[in-house]
């Protein structure tokens, strides 16, 4: 027999292309273009033959059995069986979004990074915010940490900046993950609660472990609850390095803010909203980029030069503890901006995979031991939840920078991969591809040469020892109405505690070492003996009042992007319909007609007007404002709704801002309620807008919670 001749060496080497593979690779970019769009073409089995009736299985007779034969219904059917992938072991409910990052200046001072040098550049990110605790199809509005996860696309090589909407985290070294989210998680007997952290497991837990004390504090705070995706701040959480061209090092902390500022929902409004829209955040996030109104974020870091490195009250390396802005002031280094939708939830958010681990030259990590056990997990879980190491091939996980190693095969694999050498170093492919030694430009990743000398041993570094007076300082930071949300949460969540000695634990042994004012009232909220004093002693520090943690020092500049309701029954005032809306266009800000029901209402002069959707349509919920204009017929039909009633109820509750215009003032003397700072009558619109577009910049009319608890839910 001939021995088959064999290929040239030449032939095989990376891009250079025999005829046939040419043609091949041809055939496959044109079938790449032929499947993003249907548009023209027949319907085809998986293997391209054209398909005749998808209506009915091959039977024997039209009465008669299914026939095993019937190829076309077990592919369609066993691929159907197959949709689903393992949802994520954390953050599993998630959204995402396109958009890019463009430097403010050159920060090569800082880093030798590229997509941080050149201000004209723009670099593509996608980005997947999150819930923690629920399955993929739980509410979007639980009390829970919201998951913050970049992934840019230099021309470098992916960098993630995998982060939370809160600075800092419940544990101090990565081996207790597993336990915390155990815990957190519903309970293995009965799978409940879905998407909350009210339940015995998870207050067990936290009330046993001190170090959680300052991330449970945010948890419990407004920031679990936030209004919108886009008015959330986000944290890269660890320390991180960043290298320049020198090779010279500082640590950074990584901040995202939103520059629509940083707001939440009221609890009542949160609970509803889990029920009356569980896509909300989803939701919004679309609508907002649908609607061209891109969300926006500045990125920034906080930079500690390496000398300081032990200057603070506490270790930078420990991931439960934040450097006050007022100590180390944030130095911006860009802007992100979500211009995009997905095309398809599952190709992009559902199979994003992002890792701490994927940096870029000019980034580096710090031995935080969190983020140290971080780098092992997210591959690890994707090569269960995405079914293999070729995750990396996926379109939405693609670096843009070309990339070729030895690495080969596995499942999955959708690469053909040409040349005949898979190992460097290689002679048969004229020893490509190479390594690429480290440079102040384009050069190849080289951790930073930290000095270690040290024991091998499991210890905690005594400097992570103070688990409270950062908790504390939170505590301390808010304004008065935060301080109340957070007594009311803590007060909520243990309530649905079922075992006493547990809530006794978390009032005595955390919050007493908080703040003692703290754990009394939520010791009476809960019927418990008030603590008279902490169980540990309280560390001196030297900071104590942080006032940019408080969400009522982030406010944003304008009402652009605020949703008003307007409402409206036949008989309205037409043109003060007009006139709002126009004015509130003015601002970027939208608005909604609503009715008694979906279909259109008729103004006061005979005008029909279409309708956005009935009240029930879009509850109050949805909505930062009310306006109710004038019109005797509508407010007389307004009066005698009780859907309408409530609606202004409701609003009113959760502190909106409500503007109610000429004969319209009746309904707040038909639900007696006492005007404030947000609740405005006017003769006409331009009488109103003024204070009803201060107090929609306010966000919530805050001087009215103490009263609106009177209010029924
Ligand atoms: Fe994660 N985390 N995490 N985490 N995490 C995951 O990776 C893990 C931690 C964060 O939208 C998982 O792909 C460990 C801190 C976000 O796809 C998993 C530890 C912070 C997302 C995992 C932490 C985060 C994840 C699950 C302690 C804020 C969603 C699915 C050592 C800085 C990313 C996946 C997305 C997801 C492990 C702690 C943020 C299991 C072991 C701290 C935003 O790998």
């Amino acid at each position: 027999m001939m021995s088959k001749k064999p290929t040239s060496d030449k032939s095989q080497m990376a891009g250079t292309d025999t005829p046939d593979r040419a043609n091949t690779n041809a055939k496959l970019d044109s079938l790449e273009k032929f499947r993003s769009d249907a548009t023209g073409q027949a319907l085809r089995t998986n293997q391209g033959v054209k398909i005749a009736d998808n209506q009915n299985t091959l039977k024997a007779g039209p009465r008669g059995p299914s026939l095993l034969e019937d190829f076309i219904m077990r592919e369609k059917i066993t691929h159907f069986d197959h949709e689903r992938i393992p949802e994520r072991i954390v953050h599993a409910r998630g959204t995402g979004a396109h958009g890019f990052f463009q430097a403010y200046e050159n920060h090569s001072t800082l880093t030798k990074a590229g997509f941080l040098q050149d201000p004209g550049k723009k670099t593509p990110v996608f980005v997947r915010f999150s819930t923690v605790q629920g399955p993929r199809g739980s509410g979007d509005t639980v009390r829970d940490v919201r998951g913050f996860a970049v992934k840019f696309f230099t021309d470098e090589g992916n960098f993630d900046l995998v982060g939370n909407n809160m600075p800092v985290f419940f544990i101090q070294d990565a081996i207790k993950f597993p336990d915390f989210v155990h815990a957190v998680k519903p309970e293995p007997h009965n799978e409940i609660p879905t998407g909350g952290s009210a339940h015995d497991t998870f207050w067990d837990f936290v009330s046993l472990v001190p170090e959680s004390a300052h991330m449970v504090i945010w948890a419990m705070s407004d920031r679990a609850i936030p209004k919108s995706l886009r008015s959330m701040q986000g944290f890269g959480v660890h320390t991180f390095r960043l290298i320049n061209a020198e090779g010279k090092s500082r640590f950074v902390k990584f901040h995202w803010r939103p520059t629509a500022g940083t707001c939440s929902l009221v609890w009542d409004e949160a609970q509803k909203l889990a029920g009356k829209d569980t896509d909300y955040h989803r939701r919004d996030l679309w609508e907002a980029i649908e609607m061209g109104d891109y969300p926006e974020w500045e990125l920034g870091v906080q930079i500690i030069e390496e000398e300081n490195e032990h200057d603070f009250d506490f270790d930078i390396l420990d991931p439960t503890k934040l450097i006050p802005e007022e100590i180390v002031p944030i130095t911006p280094l860009g802007k992100m901006t979500l211009n995009r939708n997905p095309d398809n939830f599952f190709a992009e958010t559902e199979q994003v995979a992002f890792c701490p681990g994927h940096i870029v030259p000019g980034i580096d990590f710090s031995n935080d031991p969190l983020l140290q056990g971080r780098l092992f997990s997210y591959t690890d879980t994707q090569i269960s939840r995405l079914g293999g190491p070729n995750f990396h091939e996926l379109p939405i996980n693609r670096p843009v920078a070309p990339f070729h190693n030895g690495q080969r095969d596995a499942q999955h694999r959708t690469v053909i991969d040409k040349g005949r050498a898979s190992y460097e170093p290689n002679s048969i492919d004229g020893g490509w591809p190479k390594e690429t030694p480290p440079a102040a430009k384009d050069g190849g990743f080289e951790s930073y040469p930290e000095r270690i000398d040290a024991n091998k041993i499991r210890q905690r570094s005594e400097s992570f020892s103070d688990h409270f007076s950062q908790a504390t300082l939170f505590f301390n930071s808010m304004s008065d109405h935060e301080k109340e949300h957070i007594i009311a949460a803590y007060s909520f969540e243990l309530g649905k505690v079922e075992r006493e000695f547990i809530r006794a634990r978390e009032v005595n042994e955390i919050l007493a070492n908080i703040d003692l004012e703290l754990a009394k009232r939520v010791a009476a909220n809960l019927g418990l003996p008030a603590p008279t004093k902490g169980t540990v002693d309280a560390r001196k520090v030297s900071f104590d009042h942080s006032p940019s943690l408080s969400q009522a020092n982030l406010l944003p500049e304008n009402i652009k992007t605020r949703k008003v309701a307007i409402l409206a029954a036949n008989g309205v005032d037409g043109a003060a319909i007009d006139a709002m809306k126009k004015a509130l266009a003015a601002e970027g800000a939208h608005a909604k007609l609503l009715g008694p029901t979906s279909a259109p209402v008729k103004t006061a002069d005979g005008k029909t007007l279409p309708v956005d959707a009935s009240m029930e349509g879009m509850p109050s919920v949805i909505f930062d404002a009310v306006f109710v204009p004038g019109g005797a017929a509508s407010v007389k039909a307004l009066s005698g709704d009780g859907v309408a009633l409530h609606y202004l109820l409701e609003a009113y509750k959760h502190l909106k801002a409500i503007a109610l215009q000429g004969d319209a003032k009746q309904l707040q003397n038909l639900l007696k309620l006492e005007a404030d700072d947000g609740l405005l009558q006017g003769k006409d619109v331009p009488a109103l807008t003024k204070p009803f577009f201060a107090a929609i910049g306010q966000h919530r009319v805050w001087a009215r919670e103490p009263k609106a608890k009177a209010i029924p839910a």
